[in-house]
């Protein structure tokens, strides 16, 4: 490829300019050839603010079509797109800010609109080689410290094209979108896959199960986390007539169990295709589009991409377990000025370490059993331990603490917190809590425990390392139904 990501969709959408994009709620449907010119005018916008082809620019605005103008005004000028979760609070944005170093932060998503209205259009486009950086996307690491993820356009290019492709995109197909646009799933999975074969996207602000069902038999295909499909089957009215234009319902960025692929099957008719990446990575596999999927898999290394188990002594043999690698165009340059944590993640020969703990089958189809690490995906998103322990343990009343991921009904895993007070912490219990609630102040709402128990103490092996497969099997019922 030559000449960068957007120079690819913009020979794909060309033919479709008078096509429907993107069908907002309460708002008008914006055409290819509308959001073509919108996002003309977005790179002009951000030239004017002195924003450069490879220069960084934070972005924390809402999901609206304006948004997605800015990160494609951001591909055709150049700039290195640096997308964060809404609910990040001020202390962590100046964190990535710091980070990043950008030329811009785009946080007012109104001054982005007034700006669109005045701005000068940029009509042509950056020529960008593969190697360039197109995105930077935070993911946290088990130090609680967060790592920028680099995305190079040909990463972007090679897997939208990969999974247009293996996933049978064809212009007449309707996509249903109610993911954040902040994440790889929603931007570049769901969008990017779209936008090459020009189709329209019923875009929708946030995931509601109500709306989503009533946009349902318009839609011909919709990717979502396994909490989308749990809230829709939840409703009762997910079935086959809800499905009836439905030829794809993906699922991703957490594992499905197999009772919610069956359930989802036995209710709408449709087979959940399971995929499995990550923001270093783009798609590695893939179920496949027409053969069996099989639940609780996620499936075949997607086309140009390959995948291997790592065992204690090399590459594991089919059926045994071990450290799944991966190499590939998809794969990124490494971590945002971290030659450490980069070279940390690679083997000697060059694979990416994903950190998650899978095995292949003699077809070389991928089962995953769990990560290397204490992370906890909570409704798709991913929580760090880490990063909640050490503000639990800021707070003055506190001696240590540890959190888990624990199962839950809606949300896969919940984050729980087990907390050993000083004794004299004294008064009502709900003050407590509350009062050690608000020591989470400056992390995101997503990442605060579900729930905060007092325990005298936390169980430890010999070397006093807190065992916190013990605590997961001593609560495994606190969330359940
Ligand atoms: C919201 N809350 C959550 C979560 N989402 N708590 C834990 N885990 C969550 N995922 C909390 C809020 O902080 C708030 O708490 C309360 O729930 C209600 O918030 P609201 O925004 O109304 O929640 P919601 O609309 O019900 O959202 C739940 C959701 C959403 C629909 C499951 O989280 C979602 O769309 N998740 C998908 C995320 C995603 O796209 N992940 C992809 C990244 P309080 O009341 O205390 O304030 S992974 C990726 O991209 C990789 C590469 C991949 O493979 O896909």
């Amino acid at each position: 490829m030559d000449g960068g990501f957007f120079d690819l969709l913009r020979q794909r959408f060309a033919s479709g300019m008078e096509r429907p994009m993107l069908r907002v709620a309460g708002g008008p449907t914006v055409t290819y050839g509308e959001m073509d010119a919108r996002s003309a005018l977005a790179a002009g916008w951000l030239g004017s603010q002195g924003v450069s082809a490879g220069d960084r620019v934070v972005v924390q605005i809402p999901k609206s079509s304006d948004a997605v103008a800015l990160y494609l005004g951001m591909l055709r000028l150049g700039a290195v797109y640096v997308p964060l979760n809404t609910a990040y609070t001020e202390a962590e944005v100046d964190w990535f800010v710091s980070d990043a170093e950008p030329a811009a932060v785009v946080r007012d998503a109104a001054a982005l609109t007034a700006g669109l209205e005045r701005a000068k259009p940029l009509t042509g486009w950056a020529a960008r080689r593969d190697d360039d950086l197109a995105a930077l996307v935070y993911t946290s690491g088990t130090t609680g410290r967060p790592k920028g993820a680099m995305l190079t356009h040909g990463n972007l290019a090679s897997n939208a094209l990969t999974l247009n492709e293996a996933w049978a995109f064809q212009p007449d197909d309707v996509l249903l979108h109610a993911l954040p646009i902040f994440h790889v799933h929603g931007l570049m999975v769901a969008l990017h896959t779209a936008m090459l074969s020009a189709c329209e996207v019923i875009f929708l602000e946030r995931f509601e199960a109500a709306q989503v069902l009533a946009d349902l038999p318009e839609a011909t295909v919709m990717m979502g986390v396994p909490t989308h499909y749990h809230r829709l089957l939840a409703t009762g009215r997910f079935d086959a007539a809800a499905c009836r234009g439905i030829r794809l319902l993906v699922s991703g960025s957490a594992p499905m169990t197999a009772a919610l692929h069956r359930s989802v099957a036995d209710s709408t008719g449709c087979e959940v295709l399971e995929r499995y990446g990550m923001s270093e990575a783009l798609m590695i596999t893939s179920n496949p589009y027409d053969e069996p999927r099989v639940a609780g898999t996620v499936g075949f290394a997607l086309p140009g991409i390959e995948v291997r188990v790592w065992g204690e002594d090399g590459c594991a043999p089919a059926g045994q377990a071990g450290m799944v690698q991966v190499r590939g165009p998809n794969v990124g340059p490494g971590y945002w000025r971290r030659p450490d944590a980069t070279a940390e993640s690679r083997t000697e020969d060059g694979w990416f370490i994903t950190g998650d703990v899978g095995r292949l089958d003699e077809r070389g189809r991928l089962t995953l059993e769990g990560r290397a690490g204490d992370m906890i995906i909570s409704g798709g998103l991913n929580i760090y331990p880490a990063e909640i322990e050490q503000a639990l343990d800021a707070h003055p009343a506190v001696v240590e603490s540890a959190v888990v991921g624990l199962e839950h009904p809606d949300l896969g895993e919940a984050a729980a917190a087990f907390v050993v007070a000083e004794h004299d912490i004294g008064g009502d219990p709900d003050e407590q809590m509350s009062d050690l609630a608000g020591t989470l102040a400056d992390l995101a709402r997503f990442k605060h425990p579900k729930r905060i128990v007092l325990v005298d103490g936390l169980p430890r092996n010999a070397m006093g390392k807190v065992l916190k497969a013990e605590l997961r099997t001593r609560y495994a019922d606190l969330f359940r139904d």
